[in-house]
């Protein structure tokens, strides 16, 4: 029987076991949107996930969205990375970077020269952003138009080498959470005309552009995505998630990425939406490749997982912040730290890289 501690093989990645740490939203970038030190020595003390999924960085000065979150797409930033994945390596562990691009979620404040955010539409989403002024109304986008695509997907492109060049196992692309690839893949935002709107074969072209640029990159077996079905976040649902995300799913199988990681539910809430279902194991059983899941695991669950087979791995978000020794934990069903939720953005070592292992 295989359970949660047994190593897998992702792609071209080696996994020591089955046990994740999902990306995670820290806000705590250096000057030059870079990670410094501090989140070296976090990165270095989570090692022992099989798999560490460092947090969404902007693949473009454009797909910012929040203050201080660290990007890949400059030189500086890659040598930054670099001490990060030689300190997890150091550890003997695996990481991969999320590529990111916030689209409409974004202010004119952390923009370059004072831009508007682009997006699949000009419509202002009904949400906030973390700026140097604390939390604000998202700005009124853009459309991006057509002939601006192949630019967008060059910047893809460019941040996937860059992340292989600063030393990452591989990339997670973003395609979940209501940011810029959902904002194209679903028809409660995307209110476009021509080749990226209207029909869903239309709505999932930027995305199945962007696997086809970054694997052309880097390889498929160092590619993994992430979705999420059925989170509003920012964007009601689709009109019909379990036709859209299936034909997403459809789609992705053939190139045979890494992993396909789901967010089952709502992110960072109910897993179970009122009186919505949704089928994970129709598009697991299309997809055929490594299967990882997320959203508010307990150990019991995860174990259970696992074990009957419905999931190849299990990402941990908040329990990875306040236990940076989490697979330890879970192998002998100790108790976990309390996470400090006022210290999950911005701010420096505190709720960061202070919280205590088993040994200590
Ligand atoms: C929390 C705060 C800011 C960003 C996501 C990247 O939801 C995020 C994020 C989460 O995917």
């Amino acid at each position: 029987m295989t359970t949660l501690f047994d190593p897998i093989q992702l792609g071209d990645i080696a996994l020591a076991n089955r046990i994740a740490m999902a990306p995670l939203t820290r806000n705590r970038a250096v000057e030059g949107n870079k990670p410094g030190p501090m989140t070296v020595e976090y990165y270095r003390q989570r090692a022992t996930a099989g798999l560490i999924i460092a947090e969404a960085s902007p693949i473009s000065p454009t797909a910012q969205g929040y203050l201080d979150t660290p990007g890949i797409w400059n030189d500086e930033q890659v040598a930054a990375w670099q001490s990060v994945t030689q300190a997890v390596h150091a550890e003997g562990g695996k990481i991969v970077l999320q590529l990111w691009h916030v689209g409409r979620i974004s202010h004119t404040s952390l923009l370059p020269d004072g831009e508007v955010p682009v997006s699949s539409t000009d419509q202002v989403a009904n949400a906030s952003t973390f700026t140097r002024d604390g939390f604000v109304p998202v700005s009124q986008p853009r459309a991006l138009r057509d002939d601006e695509i192949p630019g967008l997907i060059e910047d893809y492109r460019r941040a996937a080498r860059n992340a292989i060049a600063a030393g990452f196992d591989g990339v997670e692309i973003h395609a979940a959470n209501t940011y810029l690839i959902e904002q194209f893949l679903r028809d409660s935002v995307n209110d476009r005309s021509g080749p990226y709107g209207g029909s869903i074969e239309n709505r999932a072209r930027l995305l199945l552009e962007v696997v086809q640029a970054v694997t052309g990159e880097i390889g498929a077996g160092r590619t993994g995505i992430r979705l999420s079905p059925m989170t509003t976040f920012t964007a009601p649902l689709d009109s019909n998630p379990q036709a859209l995300y299936g034909y997403v799913v459809e789609q992705l199988a053939p190139f045979g990425l890494a992993y396909l990681h789901v967010i089952e539910g709502e992110t960072g809430g109910t897993r179970t939406p009122d009186g919505k279902p949704f089928d994970y194991a129709a598009l697991r059983r299309t997809f055929k490749g490594p299967w990882m899941v997320n959203n508010g695991y307990s150990r019991d669950l995860a174990l259970q997982t696992v074990a009957d087979g419905q999931a190849d791995l299990v990402a941990f978000g908040r329990p990875f912040i306040s236990n940076p020794d989490l697979v330890r934990r879970l192998r002998d069903g100790a108790t976990l730290n309390e996470l400090r939720a006022d210290k999950l953005y911005g701010g420096g070592a505190e709720g960061y890289i202070d919280y205590p292992t088993l040994a200590a």
